[in-house]
């Protein structure tokens, strides 16, 4: 079954979010397979980001991400990456539909709430650097 990536970003954790926009991703049928609250240090944070590391915008995202704790979770589902992607709604909030986690409670282009793996490849190895093999669940 397809997995993805989801990370629920500090700005969510702060505002109260996180009950929230879980409930709205399990309620579409997308199964928890792991779930951890961590504190992304720099490295991580350049890792995850490395496709933008040449944007205007990089060290201001590796800034916000590490700010404050976020939540990983794998979920996983019949096309679960297209589907959260939907979900989620475009990357900036003021362009996202209403209705999706990013058009109803993000902020501004950086502070958007939630991330969400773009493709199945990128899925795999997003999954590899937030979790270890034991720490996700088949049931
Ligand atoms: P995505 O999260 O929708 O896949 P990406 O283009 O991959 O969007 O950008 C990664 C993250 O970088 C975004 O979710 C957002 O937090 C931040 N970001 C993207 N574009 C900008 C920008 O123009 N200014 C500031 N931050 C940005
Ligand atoms: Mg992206």
């Amino acid at each position: 079954m397809e997995k993805s990536l989801v990370l629920i970003k500090p700005d969510a954790i702060q505002r109260g979010l996180v009950g929230t926009i879980i409930t709205r991703l399990e309620k579409v049928g997308l199964k928890l397979v792991a779930i951890k609250m961590l504190h992304i240090d720099k490295a991580l944070a350049q890792c995850h980001y490395a496709i933008h590391k040449d944007k205007f915008f990089f060290n201001s995202l590796v800034n916000y991400i590490t700010s404050a704790p976020i939540i990983a979770i794998i979920f996983e589902g019949k096309k679960a990456v297209e589907v959260i992607r939907k979900m989620m709604g475009a990357t900036d909030p003021a362009k996202a539909e209403a209705g999706t986690i990013r058009g109803d409670f993000g902020l501004d282009i950086e502070h958007n709430i939630i991330h969400g793996s773009d493709s199945t490849e990128t899925a795999t190895e997003e999954i590899k650097l937030f979790f270890l093999e034991d720490e996700i669940f088949s049931y």
